[in-house]
């Protein structure tokens, strides 16, 4: 008998600017009980779950939008949803905004284990968006003002039986993510995001959302052999229309399910993880092919770089 774990997306509609962070605690105790009653053992939800996208206002100063922060997971709100998981033996990957006690401000997520038990924080690691107010935008996306990057890195744990990694949102662009975890032998990555489908730095992007919302996730599931499982935040939230499409993808890159709606809905599947090695095993048997001696300019400077043996190299 092949290593089965059955997950869920559960994707949020629209979250209001004034909506009481208990108010959608009972959403997604809502989608928690939908889910179990579908046999799912672990609930993957979007980023910053618990209140509206706030990076899309500017405050000033910025400690106005401590209100936006948790400071203790679990806290008063998300207690209930800790305590009905674990009676109801479910785990759940839950994306906030995070507060530290030494003032560090992170875009985070949670992976809580069947029983309730704190697994791993995952904070995220690439933060998009810009770092002051753009009035030319028809609205902000200010996560570079409102988060640190996470000094952390990309890791993966052993809970409910796989090897299972985290990213958030812009880091799903990005393949770089993929690989670090691939290269600790992830089985599973789990994916809260929140997308405007507008993108205003570019807008001709904005057709293309969803098609480049799967395209990343499927081709880092296929080349690094993993299951990838991505909630979204969808909807028209504070007159600014995010991208639902929560999908869960098998390692072949297939999506093998996903939502239909825009609002709350959740996507189940059961994730063969033994599929895994059918691609780890062979085309992308990493020990076997890859070339990391030529590899080096990934991990040079940021930017890209001139092509070497181009005219003018001294
Ligand atoms: N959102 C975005 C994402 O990668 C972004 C960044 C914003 C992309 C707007 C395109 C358009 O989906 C977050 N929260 O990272």
């Amino acid at each position: 008998m092949s290593r089965r774990v059955t997950v869920a997306a559960a994707q949020l509609g629209p979250v209001g600017r004034t909506e009481p962070r208990r108010a959608v605690v009972d959403r997604m105790l809502a989608l928690l009980h939908d889910a179990h009653r579908r046999g799912a053992q672990l609930v993957v939800y979007p980023e910053l779950a618990l209140t509206t996208f706030f990076p899309r206002w500017w405050t000033e100063p910025l400690a106005d939008a401590d209100r936006w922060f948790e400071t203790e997971m679990p806290g008063p709100a998300t207690k209930p949803l800790f305590e009905q998981a674990a009676s109801l033996g479910v785990g759940f990957y839950l994306g906030y905004a995070e507060l530290t006690p030494d003032g560090h401000r992170y875009n985070s997520a949670v992976l809580v284990a069947r029983d309730g038990s704190k697994v791993a924080t995952f904070r995220k690691v690439h933060i998009p968006g810009h770092e002051h107010y753009e009035p030319w935008r028809p609205f902000q996306h200010l996560e570079r003002y409102y988060f640190e990057p996470g000094p952390d890195g990309f890791g993966v744990w052993e809970a409910f039986g796989a090897r299972i990694g985290m990213m958030i949102c812009y880091d799903r662009r990005w393949p770089e993510t993929y690989r670090v975890m691939g290269l600790q032998g992830v089985e599973l990555i789990l994916c809260g995001y929140n997308t405007p489908v507008h993108y205003p730095p570019d807008p001709s992007q904005d057709a293309l959302a969803s098609f480049h919302n799967h395209l990343v996730m499927q081709a880092g599931a296929y080349q690094n052999g993993t299951w990838v499982v991505a909630a979204g935040k969808g909807g028209v939230e504070e007159g600014v229309d995010a991208l639902a499409q929560s999908a869960i993808i098998a390692p072949s890159g297939q999506v093998v399910a996903q939502a239909l709606t825009t609002g709350d809905e959740v996507v189940v599947a059961e994730c063969d993880l033994d599929w895994c090695d059918r691609y780890k095993q062979t085309l992308f048997d990493f020990s076997r092919y890859r070339r990391p001696e030529v590899y080096g300019i990934i991990c040079a400077p940021r930017g890209a770089q001139a092509a070497a043996g181009q005219a003018g190299d001294g």
